[in-house]
């Protein structure tokens, strides 16, 4: 267990610090205390932006997301006991405004979609709430200029690092076919392009090159390993786009982040009830979604598994997320479509290794790292998922050949 950090206030309002053991967050002490120092403003009084501040009870850091702060805060009211809130990391998203806007203008779409043609009975499908600060803003700025932003809690959910076993594996494909349903129909002029060259590898490709010319990497035998990965795989990164370029494959909305532990399961029932993380809800091709998804829900060990040289992509696991995501999308997908579907797999695992390699080389700017070495180690894990899937091509393309 490492230490993470709480922050509690009495009734009285009095905020007392604590140090609290929490596995899911990688700080060790010194790097905890130096990320403390970074936040000057306190999570405390940004989340009394969102809720009545005599209401708050606990502002606890939350989940294991690579780029963003997030807490988890605690109100003592019975209309909402709990709320996501979170730090937005500065120089990522140009123009935070227009990602709220692309959230803001999925939620919508997709709450009239469910309102009009419910699921089937007993299944939910919950999409989270922007909360507004007292003044009417989905944003809040703090003195140091970062942006500050709150989300309604879904209840009786969790998600899960790593999947758990094939049960959830079809839940999380099924997750992504009904996201996939509730945006396909979303007029892509109405989104922004917030990120642009987001997933789009041969812009990483060029920033893996930019970086190496500007820095000479270290020498390790690990880090040998990966930077001859990548001069191997070059002639692949350009797959995708082509394709696009060529009119096989055309921009929809995308979720653009639908990894596993963005996927919320329900406590008892075990079914996935939501797909958070909206920051990426853009014009993209599906097979970045879907690249994504299998890439990770088909990893057991995780994306931040130490024993990189033990990762394996698991067909069964494979199998199972795209028989869920068939059932709810399987509708609107070409024959090009599925055709692409083995390179989609092979080059999202891929370039994830190329953007963590980039970081580590960079000195770890981009993604949160708990240790100098991480994104080196987070690289070869997604490096040694790619071999897998390559080393296993005929079969995984005999899982994506189309039905009938
Ligand atoms: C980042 O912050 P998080 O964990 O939701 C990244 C994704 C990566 C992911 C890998 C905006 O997502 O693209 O796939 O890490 N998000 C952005 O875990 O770069
Ligand atoms: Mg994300």
């Amino acid at each position: 267990m490492v230490p993470t950090w709480g922050t509690f206030s009495n009734n009285k309002r009095k905020a007392l610090h604590f140090l609290v053991p929490q596995k899911r967050i990688g700080y060790t002490i010194p790097n905890l205390l130096s990320f403390l120092l970074t936040l000057n403003v306190h999570p405390f009084t940004a989340a009394c932006q969102f809720a009545p501040k005599d209401t708050i009870l606990s502002v606890l850091p939350y989940g294991s997301g690579n780029v963003h702060d997030t807490f988890r805060v605690t109100v003592g009211r019975v209309e909402e006991n709990q709320f996501l809130l979170q730090r937005l990391k500065a120089g990522i998203f140009q123009n935070l405004e227009e990602v709220m806007h692309n959230i803001r203008i999925f939620s919508e779409h997709a709450r009239n979609r469910l309102e009009n043609s419910p699921l089937e009975l007993g299944r939910r499908w919950e999409i989270p709430r922007i909360l507004m600060t007292a003044e009417g803003s989905d944003l809040w700025k703090d003195g140091d200029g970062f942006r500050w932003r709150a989300f309604s809690w879904i209840d009786q959910a969790r998600s899960f690092d790593a999947v758990q076993d094939l049960n959830q594996a079809g839940e999380i494909g099924w997750a992504l076919g009904i996201f996939h349903n509730l945006i396909h129909d979303l007029p892509l002029e109405t989104l922004f392009d917030t990120l642009e060259g987001f997933h789009v590898t041969p812009h990483y490709l060029r920033c893996y090159d930019r970086v190496l010319s500007q820095k000479p990497p270290g020498k390790s035998p690990e880090l040998d390993f990966a930077l001859l990965f990548v001069k191997d795989r070059r002639r692949i990164v350009a797959v995708l786009e082509e394709a696009r370029n060529q009119g096989y494959l055309n921009l929809r909305p995308i979720h653009g982040d639908p990894k596993v532990n963005n996927v919320m399961i329900d406590t008892v029932s075990g079914q996935a009830v939501g797909l958070v993380d909206l920051d990426t809800v853009k014009p993209g091709l599906i097979h970045y979604d879907l690249g994504d998804c299998l890439r990770s829900s088909s990893n057991p060990l995780g994306e931040e598994s130490e024993k990189w040289e033990a990762v394996c992509f698991k067909t069964e696991l494979c199998r199972a997320v795209w028989e869920g995501y068939l059932d709810r999308a399987g509708e609107f997908l070409t024959d090009y479509d599925y055709a692409f579907m083995f390179e989609a797999v092979r080059l999202i695992a891929f370039e994830l290794g190329l953007r963590f390699l980039t970081d580590f080389l960079e000195g770890n700017v981009y993604f949160k790292t708990g240790h100098p070495r991480q994104n080196l180690i987070r690289a070869l894990v997604q490096f040694k998922l790619t071999q897998s899937i390559e080393e296993q091509e005929k079969e995984i393309r005999a899982i994506f050949r189309k039905p009938g």
